[in-house]
């Protein structure tokens, strides 16, 4: 397992690292110093190919010069502005470009740092628009088992994997979750999206009974679940959810951080699923990953709702230092320049069918209980060894990462979501390496 790991000559002591196990990473780190395109390189000077886009965010391939000169003129020209009672015209056109690639009505743009805070936005913008309306008893937050919502108290409340909740005692009041989708019985190695499951969504109608709906403001879910290792929604499932919001006045919000800016061969899953949520979280490709922003997309419905009261009063008591931070706003604009010039907001459509079979050719593998896709999402489940959740998935991760391939990892299973400008002799490459891996681990 330590094929190609360098000494440690750096002093890691001192960065307490997120999501990491820090002391089994320092005692041999993985460290990559640059990349470009596909690929990362090493500190050793290997080149790594990029499985999962960075954190599944770098959607135009790494190095993209475009992005860096935007930002650099833009921090020679304005370095900051406040957007508190102030503004500057790249806000603007930043907005109203999100605006023509939204799903149709979700035009109104929230700008925030990251996922994290886009969820925490969002949520909080369901709250405030059901009180400007005359419904302040709609308090409850809905998420779903298994979701991931990033990292906020909001986030991590409506979230729904066990581990990033455990630790942090009682978080909000009021949050209830819905199932999980995940049926390992009944779909296991389905293509695409899974046939069975779309009952599952009946279960918001159990909520409602047991709350009453009028308790309830929102509901939030991945429209493909992401971190909790790709789980594509059964066949009607979403549009059955969205009835059901519709039904008792429940917002419906999409957390598109994964999903958002062309990861299923189409601008947003909403539109892959012919949905259309009343918000819709966004962050990561927004950027392209190079600087944090994140984006929440209200319907108009949600907007002009707010838009109440005297006009010298604020709407919504919210907002951060960095909201539509110049430099942000110079680095998305031209991420999305790249995605029209390159139409890589749909590229992934013309790529899906080749990354499914190449995923789905690992079936009959050493332990590989499940494969999944969508769009160009996929991910390769394993059962754990020896009942140790995590134990295994690791080592193929450190076995890839040492011959060549860089990919996430959630407990037992790979989560994979190369940037979209990936060929088919990158997908090749990819599925073979870790191919090898699993029957090494075995
Ligand atoms: N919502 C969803 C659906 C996400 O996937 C967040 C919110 C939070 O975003 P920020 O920018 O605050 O991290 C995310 C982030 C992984 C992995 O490999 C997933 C995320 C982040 C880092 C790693 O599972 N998702
Ligand atoms: N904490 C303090 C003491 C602050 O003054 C501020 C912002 O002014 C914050 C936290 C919030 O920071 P941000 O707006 O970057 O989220």
């Amino acid at each position: 397992m330590t094929l190609h790991q360098i000494p440690n000559t750096i002093k890691t002591d001192s960065f307490w690292m997120p999501f990491t196990a820090n002391r089994q990473f320092k005692k041999a780190p993985r460290l990559f110093s640059s990349a470009e395109g596909m690929h990362y390189t090493t500190v050793d000077g290997r080149k790594v190919i990029d499985g999962s886009a960075g954190l599944w965010c770098v959607n135009a391939g790494h190095g993209r010069k475009q992005i860096a000169a935007a930002v650099e003129r833009q921090l020679m020209t304005l370095d900051f502005a406040p957007s508190f009672q102030m503004g500057h015209p790249l806000a603007f056109d930043f907005a109203e470009r999100l605006a023509e690639i939204a799903p149709k009505g979700l035009d109104r743009i929230f700008f925030t740092n990251s996922g994290s805070e886009s969820v925490d936005t969002a949520l909080k913008i369901a709250l405030a628009y059901h009180r400007a309306n005359g419904q302040a008893s709609r308090t409850r937050l809905i998420g779903r088992e298994r979701g991931y919502h990033g990292v906020g108290f909001g986030g991590t409340s409506v979230g729904g994997m066990v581990a990033n909740r455990r630790a942090f005692a009682t978080l909000l009041p009021g949050v209830d979750h819905i199932r999980h989708t995940h049926d390992l019985t009944r779909n296991a190695f389905a293509k695409d999206q899974p046939e069975h499951g779309a009952e599952l969504a009946d279960d918001l109608e159990r909520l409602v009974a047991l709350h009453g709906a009028e308790t309830i403001a929102a509901v939030i879910v991945e429209p493909v679940p992401g971190s909790t290792a790709v789980l594509p929604p059964p066949k009607g499932y979403l549009q059955r959810l969205r009835e059901i919001c519709d039904k008792h006045g429940i917002l419906l919000i999409f957390d598109e951080v994964i999903t958002g800016f062309g990861r299923l061969g189409t601008p947003f899953a909403a539109n892959f699923f012919g949905v259309t949520p009343d918000l819709m979280t966004t962050a990561k490709g927004i950027t392209n990953g190079t600087i944090p922003c994140g984006a929440v997309f209200a319907s108009r419905k949600v907007h002009d709702g707010m838009m109440v009261g005297p006009e010298n009063q604020m709407e919504l008591f919210h907002g951060y230092t960095y909201s539509a931070h110049p430099t942000a706003c110079a680095a998305g604009i031209a991420t999305l320049d790249i995605y029209k010039d390159e139409g890589l907001l749909t590229r992934g459509a013309t790529m899906a069918e080749y990354w499914r079979d190449a995923l789905h050719s690992l079936k009959g593998l050493p332990n590989v209980v499940d494969i999944r896709n969508c769009g160009l999402m996929g991910a390769v489940e394993l059962a754990p060894r020896d009942g140790v959740v995590g134990a295994r998935g690791y080592d193929v991760m450190v076995d890839c990462f040492n011959t060549g391939l860089y990919l996430r990892m959630s407990g037992d299973s790979f989560a994979m979501s190369p940037p979209l400008i990936v060929e088919k002799s990158h997908i090749d490459q990819m599925v073979s390496i870790l191919g090898d891996a699993i029957k090494k681990v075995a």
